[in-house]
């Protein structure tokens, strides 16, 4: 049974709880902004600075987080149940899908392909994405799903950002 363990301190210290559905809302729980660790299991989740899934995001796949560079900041948290086989993105130059694009299937550093802090905007058409601000899996993140259609990233502060994406991967 997939679920997520919440901490209100470090090392899983502090006020606990667990979570095996979606929570739009982290405070109705009283956990909002408070978490300070956690551990997954099973499918992986993205927590959300916002409530209702939005603002700065995170994915955690499954393990034990025992210290966060999020410390205190999660308002919300989504499961991924979402099919993960067959993962493909289109990235685009400039926002409205135009400009140059590439079609990507796996995970790539977007330095080596010369399309580094371009993107601005995308189109998945399977599996669910990470993009990142920084090369290697750093830096801010931008979690995206299976028909996500995003014409712009103004609105997500990520224009011109994305420096490496990659697919979550289905277990074997
Ligand atoms: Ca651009």
């Amino acid at each position: 049974m997939s679920k997520i363990v919440v901490f209100t301190e470090e090392g899983f210290k502090g006020r606990r709880a667990e979570f095996k559905n979606d929570v739009r809302i982290l405070e109705n729980k009283g956990f909002s902004k408070v978490i300070a660790s956690l551990k997954v299991i099973g499918a992986p989740w993205v927590a959300y600075y916002d409530k209702n899934f939005a603002g700065k995001q995170r994915v955690f796949e499954e393990g034990e987080y025992a210290i966060l560079d999020d410390k205190g900041s999660f308002s919300s948290l989504r499961i991924i149940t979402d099919d993960l086989d067959d993962p493909e993105i289109h990235l685009f130059e400039h926002v409205n899908y135009q400009g140059r694009s590439v079609i990507l299937q796996q995970e790539t550093s977007l330095l080596d392909i010369d399309f580094s802090d371009i993107a601005s905007s995308h189109k998945v058409k399977g599996g669910v994405w990470v993009l990142y601000e920084l090369n290697n899996r750093q830096g801010a993140q931008l979690v995206s799903f299976p028909g996500d259609e995003f014409p712009s990233y103004f609105p997500l502060s990520f224009n011109d950002v994305a420096s490496y994406v990659r697919p979550l991967l289905p277990k074997p």
